[in-house]
């Protein structure tokens, strides 16, 4: 076979011809430009606000537990409680309780009453059990501020009195 030579001069110049050779300078700085990526703009997708709505829901839940079930009453009423004997005595045979408070008289011995008044004498109008026995009881609120003495009418000469003060 024949072989075709060509002086290394001609084969430049035949380079040059065809755009092939000295060219290549423009070629390399298209290829930095084209690596600027911008992929970073996806992480803006990441922010969600998912998480804001739910923390509302716990609000309304708190308001119903505003119940007003009343005001707490100032001066609450008081029952307290006086045993009729025995021994021909009361007791307590003094005793001192706010206006509004209920004194209840609880029998623990029969034949005895429970009598308003003073000196062995029943007050006009006053509160009187009348004769009881042991079991019974007697009670009655004081509204009016001051002090209330009354008696046992069989025993009231052996001593059987008593005095409450209604304080205001
Ligand atoms: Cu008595």
């Amino acid at each position: 076979m024949k072989t075709f030579r060509l002086p290394a001069a001609l084969f430049v110049i035949a380079l040059q011809a065809l755009g092939c050779g000295d060219d290549d300078d423009g070629g390399t700085t298209t290829v930095t430009d084209t690596g600027v990526v911008d992929t970073g703009g996806g992480a803006d997708t990441s922010v969600a606000d998912t998480g804001g709505g739910g923390t509302d829901t716990g609000g309304g839940g708190t308001d119903t537990g505003m119940v007003d079930t009343g005001p707490p009453k100032a001066d609450a009423a008081t029952k307290h409680t006086i045993n009729v004997g025995p021994t021909n005595m009361f007791a307590p045979s003094n005793l001192t309780i706010k206006v509004g408070d209920t004194i209840e008289w609880v029998w623990k011995e029969s034949g005895h009453t429970v009598t308003e008044g003073t000196s062995c004498t029943a007050k006009s109008g006053g509160f009187d059990s009348g004769l009881q026995n042991t079991g019974f009881t007697f009670s009655r609120t004081f509204s009016t501020a001051g002090t209330v003495d009354y008696f046992c009418i069989p025993h009231c000469s052996l001593g059987m009195t008593g005095k409450i003060t209604v304080a205001p």
